[in-house]
């Protein structure tokens, strides 16, 4: 992790916010920043001090999609070969939380990358959009489908067939993003957000983030059932033991993540 070169991470106790850092490319996601964003996430992942992310752009660009000039001349052979969509799949399965603290564009690659994390907090200056129509392409990173489910289809539709790119507050009216605030604030909300995620029990909040994540490629009657086995679960915790005790004691519980 020490020989990052396009990314600054930083840790505050159990919160890791990763900062996406090629400043001068708006952050548009080559090959190397993705793989050094995949790589990172799975290793704090797996890091038991860490119990949820952040993850951010700057000011002016949280990321401007993927590196197009990385694209331009590729055959779809290389671009099969390339196999990146595989990196894409490997964020799916991060299991701690991951909240996207988002100024200025988010857009194609950029704005999937946002849709990947599980919580979003703009700053009143982000804008969002999936342009690819515009190159003569379409989404390739989940757009059609997460933004289809985000905001609806009629709205998804508008946005990917005209390229048209929505501002934070149309995005908090569509459902897209949780919260708008001013941009002095974005990345110090969802960092308050992360710390008060990372302060409650860690099992149950993995098997709840894998049970709403579950929601999206399931029937309800296998979403249910699937939700009821992770309850069942935690009843095997510590932490489940400790909840209710303390409830009853009138106190403050005590997480162990056992
Ligand atoms: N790629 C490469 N460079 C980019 C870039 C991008 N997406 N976006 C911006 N830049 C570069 C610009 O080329 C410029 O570089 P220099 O000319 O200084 O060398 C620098 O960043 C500053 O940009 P601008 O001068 O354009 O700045 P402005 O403020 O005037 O405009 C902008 C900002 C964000 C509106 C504009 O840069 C823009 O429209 N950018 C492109 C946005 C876009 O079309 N994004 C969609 C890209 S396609 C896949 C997964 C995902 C995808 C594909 C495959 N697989 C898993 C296989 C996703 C595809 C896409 O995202």
């Amino acid at each position: 992790m020490n020989d990052l070169k396009n990314l600054i991470v930083s840790r505050d106790d159990a919160v890791a916010t990763i900062q996406l850092n090629r400043p001068k490319a708006m952050n548009a996601l080559n090959i190397e920043i993705m793989t050094e964003l995949v790589d990172v996430l799975e290793e704090l992942d797996q890091d038991v001090d860490i119990r949820a992310f952040v993850l951010t752009g700057n000011e002016r660009a949280f990321a401007a999609g993927a590196d197009i000039k990385e694209m331009a001349d590729a055959t779809a052979v290389e671009m099969l070969m390339r196999d990146q969509f595989a990196r894409w799949d490997r964020i799916r399965k991060i299991k701690k939380p991951i909240i996207a603290a988002v100024s200025g564009f988010a857009l194609g690659g950029g704005c999937e990358l946002v849709m990947h994390a599980d919580i979003i907090i703009a700053s009143e200056t982000a804008k969002f959009g999936q342009p690819e129509i515009l190159l003569g392409v379409m989404p390739g990173a989940g757009g059609t489908q997460r933004l289809t489910r985000a905001v609806g289809k009629t709205l998804a539709m508008e946005m990917i067939l005209t390229g048209r790119q929505i501002t934070a507050e149309e995005a908090l009216r569509a459902g897209l993003v949780n919260k708008v605030v001013p941009v002095e604030f974005y990345l110090e909300e969802a960092q308050r957000m992360a710390r008060e995620i990372a302060a409650q029990p860690p099992i149950a909040v993995r098997l709840a983030k894998e049970a709403i994540l579950r929601s999206f490629d399931t029937t309800i009657e296998m979403g249910l059932e699937f939700e009821r086995k992770n309850f069942y679960l935690l009843f095997a915790s510590e932490d489940m033991r400790e909840g209710m005790k303390a409830f009853i004691d009138k106190r403050k519980a005590e997480w162990k993540g056992k």
